[in-house]
């Protein structure tokens, strides 16, 4: 698969994806959401990726939104369809049966911080800025925003994010929840994958059914998320990779996982 404005790279069981836009500030437009569609679901197929870590290029943005020069042609029609568009990207991003991580290098705003928000863990360069902008262009987030910032950092602290359209830094983003973890720039990468290395040293379907668990979880009432849990943790303890598990930590060795 060939890609105008997304680098990839696989290493050891990690997909990299890196939005490539440098001079647009990683910008989204059509095309590169069109080509994380068909990438993340090729990732999701793919037997030897077992995780995703998704950054952006250049020194200074992980994205800075969705193109703007793209969104000033929207007519209402158009407008609606397009966040419907960038949607079910979002949600495709976040529905992976694998874990995603972003590391935010630069600025992520609005549509950028929204498919930060899709991602199911971030980690943040110390120099990183973080906000939903959309309000002074006289728009509101379109990509997810208002739900799943909502979900992350509570009402009130994603209200006044949404509503004042300001930026916050990195500091302030660990601070209220936002970001997982804050890391020097040159380190950053390093740390997203030292993350995911940890995440894919355990047992890859028990990894797949906890982010079922979690995110299909918060879908419903309590109630239901507590039947689905019970329903998975009942599935796993019919594969090999469970009598593993716990075999080894009775032998007191590592486990040997195969996602059986
Ligand atoms: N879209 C298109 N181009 C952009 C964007 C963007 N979001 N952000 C930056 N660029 C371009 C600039 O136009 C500039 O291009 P050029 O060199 O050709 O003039 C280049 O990137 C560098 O940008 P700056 O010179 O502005 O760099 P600064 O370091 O001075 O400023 C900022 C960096 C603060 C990040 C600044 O560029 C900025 O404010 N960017 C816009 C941020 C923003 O408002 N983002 C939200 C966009 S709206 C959105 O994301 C809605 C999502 C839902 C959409 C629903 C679908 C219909």
């Amino acid at each position: 698969m060939t890609f105008q404005n997304l680098l990839t790279e696989t290493r050891e069981g990690i997909a990299f994806v890196t939005i490539n836009r440098p001079k647009q500030l990683n910008a989204l437009n059509e095309q590169t959401l069109d080509e994380l569609d068909r990438h993340f679901s090729a990732l999701d197929q793919d037997d030897d990726v077992g995780g995703v870590i998704v950054t952006g290029s250049g020194e200074k943005a992980f994205i800075a939104g969705a193109d703007i020069k793209e969104l000033a042609e929207e007519t209402p029609t158009s407008g609606h369809e397009s966040t419907l568009r960038g949607q079910s990207v979002m949600n495709r991003i976040e529905k992976s049966s694998k874990p995603v991580v972003a590391a935010i290098n630069g600025f992520a705003l609005g549509g950028g911080m929204e498919l930060a928000l899709a991602c199911h863990i971030r980690v943040a360069a110390e120099e990183a800025k973080m906000g939903l902008p959309e309000v002074k262009l006289g728009v509101i987030p379109g990509y997810g925003g208002t739900q799943r910032l909502t979900r992350i950092v509570g009402r009130g602290r994603a209200l006044e994010l949404i509503l004042t359209g300001e930026m916050i830094d990195a500091t302030e983003a660990h601070r209220i929840g936002l970001v997982n973890r804050v890391a020097p720039r040159a380190e950053l990468l390093g740390e997203a994958e030292a993350m995911m290395r940890k995440i894919l040293a355990n047992g890859p379907l028990a990894i797949r059914y906890a982010l079922r668990a979690v995110d299909r979880g918060l879908d419903g009432s309590l109630e239901e998320g507590l039947v689905l849990e019970s329903s998975l943790f009942g599935i796993l303890c019919a594969t090999e990779d469970m009598k593993e598990g716990m075999q080894a930590f009775l032998e007191k060795r590592a486990a040997k996982f195969k996602g059986q």
